[in-house]
């Protein structure tokens, strides 16, 4: 049974398991599939056209489609691995030890924002930058640039407090849960977190760097405990709209799972905490 940790917990083998098969995956080529395929979502969704993996209802259950999709890659190198989610609310500096020199290394230096530490320095020869928006092929960061803040946990409880899921016009302009989650409207949760950390996060191409992933498995955890507190509140729309994927319409690019589907995570991972 998967279990997703709060990547604060996990042990130093786990750590190094973790990264051993991320590594796994960028060797067989596996991984730049991945950043292909986000990069050709984030290229797509508009507000006014066909939108499947953000900035629409869909932004959860294809994250979570695609969270899982992933997980089964890296299990297929080390089945004793799991995604490890990142509470940016609880570990909200560049000192936390999801920073350090033995699990994802810390920021880019100054001059380029070239990451220099860590399995995922261009200088280890392991993390070549393939799919990529510039001519940069080394991993970039700049943590907290400009003095950004990551959301805190009263911002994230405000928005978990929404009780209706996604509105019309279901894109960035909407109210509800979704949008405020996603980050287009009121706080900012997902889309400033992305910023926050800067270089290749910051961009289409964002799975470049291995954070994405923890920082996508929060928001999962995220609509995980909004669910539980909201039993009643079902995912919206239901049927018939237009250029938008409904409860039972199946999602590009697997065209066989719908968010019916990917209502209910516990067939697939559960948590290390109640959700
Ligand atoms: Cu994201």
């Amino acid at each position: 049974m998967t279990i997703r940790k709060n990547q604060a917990q996990l042990s130093a083998d786990e750590k190094r398991r973790f990264v051993n098969a991320l590594l796994a995956l960028k060797r067989n080529g596996q991984y730049d599939t991945f950043v292909t395929t986000h990069n050709a979502f984030i290229m797509s969704d508009t507000d006014t056209s066909d939108r499947v993996g953000h900035r629409s209802p869909s932004f959860l259950p294809w994250h979570r489609r695609f969270l899982i999709q992933f997980e089964q890659a890296l299990q297929s190198v080390d089945p004793t691995v799991a995604l490890p989610y990142w509470d940016w609310t609880a570990d909200r500096t560049t000192a936390s030890s999801l920073w350090a020199a033995d699990f994802l290394g810390g920021t880019g230096r100054a001059r380029d924002g070239q990451v220099m530490d860590g399995p995922f320095a261009a200088a280890s020869g392991g993390w070549n930058i393939n799919v990529r928006v510039d001519g940069r092929g080394y991993l970039r960061r700049a943590l907290g640039s400009g003095g950004r803040q990551l959301p805190t946990k009263a911002e994230t409880d405000s928005v978990l407090a929404m009780s209706t899921y996604d509105a019309p016009p279901w894109n960035s302009a909407s109210d509800g849960f979704r949008n405020h989650l996603e980050g287009w409207r009121g706080v900012n949760l997902h889309n400033r977190v992305h910023v926050w950390v800067g270089g290749q996060m910051a961009t289409g191409v964002s799975p470049n760097d291995p954070v994405f992933w923890l920082h996508h498995a929060f928001i999962d955890k995220l609509w995980a405990q909004w669910q539980q507190r909201h039993p009643a509140s079902p995912y919206l729309p239901a049927a018939g709209t237009p250029d938008v994927v409904d409860l039972r319409d199946t999602m590009r690019p697997w065209n066989d799972v719908t968010p019916a589907d990917m209502l209910d995570h516990t067939p697939h991972y559960t948590y290390d905490t109640a959700a």
